[in-house]
């Protein structure tokens, strides 16, 4: 290390400029070489069954059906909407670059509440069809609430935070390597969206924040808007499960349960009513394959 930092000193500063910025393109050469070979993107296949939902998604996770919200949230609601679906577990991105997409009779459609959309002119589903167009708002809002606020903090208390990164690191079978490629990432994009500029303690305040008002919008009531769940359900039901059973290592898995024990309780009425599989989707701690 020093007779490197030794050469470095004894360059011009052209030399200089010329190291650093070609150190810079092997990285991102590296790192966007990486990105492409742990998630390809891979055209989609064309012999699925006709007017079945095919759901690409990227596992089952360790104690909730999935890593990501956003994938429980989808396969929520098509539970919920009664449509028929086929999961395909892979590490095959959207069009958009994200996880969790469909293909539907050859059409692909990227992003989970674009996916719902789509199925809902679609087939003409509407689980909002109870809700005033008050309560469609406040749903709506929640829904924000949810993947623009609380997704960064969840992410954030994985990759960031002072965790002890085992659950990520099982769950995603990665390497140090790899893990700490990914906690670059996560770090940019929330620099970037803004919610990972905040310390840890800012962080973990405004999350509390966010899960004391879902508990006090939420009271004794058995879903979300009442007594029959709604569409908005499934985003909540994906985001607080990461909450309630994923959370490992964080220093914060018992929260709902401690804090917040009527969204534990919603927790578990979520499942009972929509993942009466939960046992057989799960690979309880990596011990397993989920068989379904
Ligand atoms: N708005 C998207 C969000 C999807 C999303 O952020 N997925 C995350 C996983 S939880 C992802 O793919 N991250 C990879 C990346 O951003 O490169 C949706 O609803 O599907």
């Amino acid at each position: 290390m020093e007779s490197i930092m030794n050469t470095f000193n004894d360059m011009d500063t052209s030399q200089k400029v010329l190291y650093v910025v070609g150190g810079a393109v092997v990285a991102i050469v590296t790192v966007v070489g990486l990105r492409k070979q742990c998630f390809k993107e891979t055209k989609a296949k064309k012999d699925y069954p006709r007017d079945t939902v095919i759901h690409h998604q990227i596992g089952r996770g360790p104690y909730a059906p999935s890593m990501t919200p956003f994938a429980l949230k989808l396969e929520t609601y098509l539970r919920m909407a009664k449509i028929p679906y086929q999961n395909v577990h892979g590490r095959q991105l959207s069009s958009k670059g994200k996880f969790t997409w469909i293909e539907y009779n050859g059409q692909a459609v990227a992003d989970s509440s674009l996916c719902i959309e789509f199925l809902n002119k679609k087939l003409g589903v509407d689980l909002n069809r109870n809700l005033s167009p008050a309560d469609r708002g406040v749903a709506q809002a929640i829904q924000a609430m949810m993947e623009d606020h609380i997704y960064w903090f969840v992410a954030l208390f994985r990759w960031q935070y002072d965790s002890d990164r085992s659950l990520v690191m099982n769950a995603f079978k990665l390497s140090k390597f790899l893990f700490w490629m990914f906690q670059r990432l996560l770090k940019k994009a929330s620099w970037d969206q803004g919610l990972g500029r905040h310390t840890e303690e800012e962080g973990t305040e405004m999350l509390k924040k966010d899960l004391q008002s879902m508990s006090d919008f939420i009271g004794t009531k058995k879903f979300l808007m009442g007594d029959e769940p709604c569409e908005t359900d499934c985003t909540v039901f994906g985001m607080l499960s990461q909450v309630y059973w994923q959370f490992t290592g964080t220093g914060y898995e018992n929260i709902l349960k401690d804090k917040y024990p009527n969204l534990a309780a919603y927790c578990e009425r979520m499942k009972e009513t929509f993942w009466p599989d939960w046992d057989q989707c799960i690979t309880h701690g990596g011990t397993r394959e989920a068989t379904k």
